[in-house]
């Protein structure tokens, strides 16, 4: 798999508009970025610390994979995303391996990144993403 570095940290919160002060008023971390993705369900908001992202994670619906996952857990760490390189041989690869996947193939993620989900019940519960930035 080799990835580079964590990519971003998602964080499951039910209002970004509550969540984003403290990233920006005690931690100092400026909101570069707000996005929804449609796709997913969620409206993001992003930081960065260094390389690594904090990806805040609000449920536009409540049948979303992130509304269950707060009604279930509770707000807080929802996924870790790993930036790989070929991402689609990687999920195969994964799956070659025993992992079970969400996605078989590659899809779009929030930043135009292409994104794909390893489930949490093959990775020590752990929702792990592969994600790859495509050169514009
Ligand atoms: N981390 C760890 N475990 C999780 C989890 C998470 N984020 N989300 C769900 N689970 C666990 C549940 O606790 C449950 O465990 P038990 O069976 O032990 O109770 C199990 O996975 C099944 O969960 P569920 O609530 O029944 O939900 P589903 O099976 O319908 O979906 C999952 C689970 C992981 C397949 C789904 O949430 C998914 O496809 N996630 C990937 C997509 C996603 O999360 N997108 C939002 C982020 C988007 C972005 O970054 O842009």
């Amino acid at each position: 798999m080799n990835p580079s570095h964590i990519e971003h940290i998602g964080i499951a919160v039910t209002s970004l508009e509550e969540a984003i002060p403290f990233y920006e008023k005690v931690l100092g971390l400026d909101c570069y970025r707000i996005e929804e993705v449609k796709s997913q369900k969620v409206k993001t908001a992003f930081f960065k610390v260094g390389q690594t992202k904090i990806e805040l994670l609000e449920p536009t619906d409540p049948e979303s994979p992130v509304a269950k996952f707060i009604s279930k857990k509770g707000e807080g760490i929802h996924h870790i995303a790993f930036a790989v390189s070929n991402i689609n041989r990687k999920l195969q690869e994964a799956e070659e391996k025993g992992v079970r996947l969400i996605d078989n193939v590659s899809r779009k993620g929030a930043e135009g990144m292409d994104i794909g989900f390893l489930h949490p019940k093959s990775t020590f519960g752990v929702l792990t993403e592969l994600c790859e930035k495509k050169e514009e």
